[in-house]
């Protein structure tokens, strides 16, 4: 594909400089060709920018429009201004060293006035893409249709009580899927934005949730029909736009795919502000589904511990993620999953740099983590002080509990008889604080 005029003409590809740089528009920690483990930085981390928030979003919130104008958003023919914002987007996902990029079906081509309009746009837009992503070797890490901003879902997809919507929403995720597919995506997103309730008042919550897992088990047979072999995730969220959505969090998410079957064909793709808006800690979500061999993928942003909703910001808290990346880790990564930034500018941050300093702030302090994280592991000091605090279960009477040779019966007269009183031990929370503190600040 012929080189197309620069849309961040003043802006070169950036270069990591090592923690010692102070330009700001150079990395400190995230070198994507450096290999570790006979794997590239860039294999490693497999960091994916969100089209809808960097490419879509305008700045807007309930109190006011847009703030933020894209030089490339001129023109009066939709689809040529969506192929232009195309360019400009993949020109940054080179500048800015991602491997992978996702969207949303609506995020890259315009809605039409009807389906058969809408899909003839994403055909144009899809192909435009493809020759993309061959272009300059950028790839899709996953693919999902917007179920939740055009009015017709205002009471949900899956979940409405009007089965002609359960109806549209299928054609729309059938052609989603299609189009994920023709694209390579790597794994196919489900993130329920209005798969819930506003009131219990006019819901019929079984009926809603078993429509949820119908519609969950028709993907999945359209995928095995089409030969779609990308992972499927599920994107928990508690509340936000609706009251109380069904994927609440991962615990529930993992509960509702096992009462229906689902849980072989799906794997969790986990946003670090949805674990707080859900009241649990990004590590807290991570851990949970991994217990369950279920760890997809990252939306990797923060919210603010002050506000009550998902305001997507850019993540710079090392220490949150160095123990989100221990988890990740020790659960032996990601596999087709990667890291999502679903984060956008702040309203008033309207420059086309904007967006590189907010990358580059979350990528150094992903990739700082991802190094902390693995010297934390190299020197085993938390796994030993763990695996030592449940030792009695690897021999004896505690053994016998865990491979289920002992019953109450049993430990009663062990306790009569042998035991007697536990003797307490230590959590040694500050401690282990402490060690922490060492490896992030030495
Ligand atoms: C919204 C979600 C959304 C999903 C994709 O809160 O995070 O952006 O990631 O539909
Ligand atoms: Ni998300
Ligand atoms: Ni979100």
């Amino acid at each position: 594909m012929k080189t197309r005029q620069s849309h961040f003409p003043r802006i070169k590809t950036i270069a990591c400089e090592g923690p010692g740089s102070d330009r700001p528009l150079a990395f400190r920690h995230y070198n994507p060709d450096e290999v570790i483990d006979g794997r590239t930085m860039s294999d490693h981390l497999r960091f994916s920018i969100a089209y809808w928030h960097s490419f879509r979003g305008v700045g807007s919130d309930p109190f006011g429009p847009g703030t933020i104008v894209r030089p490339w958003e001129k023109g009066r023919d939709a689809v040529s201004v969506a192929k232009t914002r195309m360019d400009a987007a993949f020109e940054f996902f080179q500048k800015i060293r991602a491997p992978f990029w996702c969207f949303h079906d609506r995020d890259i081509a315009p809605e039409g006035r009807t389906l058969a309009e809408s899909n003839r746009h994403l055909d144009k837009i899809v192909a435009h893409a493809k020759a993309l992503q061959k272009a300059t070797g950028v790839k899709l890490l996953w693919g999902t249709a917007n179920l939740f901003s055009n009015p017709r879902y205002m009471c949900g997809a899956a979940t409405n009580p009007d089965a002609h919507v359960f109806a549209y929403a299928a054609a729309q995720v059938k052609k989603a899927l299609e189009v994920t597919k023709e694209l390579g995506g790597e794994n196919y997103v489900f993130w329920g934005g209005r798969e819930g309730y506003e009131t219990l008042l006019n819901t019929d919550l079984k009926r809603e949730q078993d429509h949820l897992a119908r519609f969950l088990h028709l993907a999945v047979d359209y995928a095995k029909a089409i030969g779609f072999k990308g992972q499927f995730l599920i994107e928990p969220k508690p509340k936000e736009p609706t009251k109380h959505q069904y994927d609440f969090d991962v615990a529930s998410g993992i509960a509702f795919l096992r009462t229906y079957g689902l849980e072989k064909h799906f794997k969790f793709n986990i946003e670090t502000n949805h674990a707080t808006l859900a009241g649990h800690t990004f590590q807290h979500e991570i851990e949970v589904a991994a217990a369950a061999g279920m760890l997809g993928s990252i939306d990797a942003n923060a919210g603010d511990t002050l506000l009550g909703w998902d305001t997507d910001q850019f993540n710079t808290d090392v220490r949150e993620l160095t123990l989100a990346m221990v988890s990740i880790l020790k659960a032996g990564g990601l596999g087709s999953g990667g890291f999502n930034f679903d984060a956008k500018l702040r309203r008033p941050s309207i420059d086309p740099e904007d967006l590189f300093h907010a990358h580059i702030g979350g990528m150094d302090a992903y990739a700082l983590a991802f190094k902390l994280a693995r010297r934390i592991l190299a020197e085993g000091k938390l796994e030993q002080f763990v695996a030592s605090r449940y030792s009695s279960y690897d021999s004896g009477f505690g053994q016998e509990i865990e491979t289920g040779k002992a019953s109450f019966k049993s430990l009663e007269k062990l306790v009569l008889t042998q035991l007697g009183e536990p003797k307490p031990k230590s959590g040694k929370q500050e401690y282990l604080e402490n060690l922490l503190a060492r490896y992030l600040h030495g």
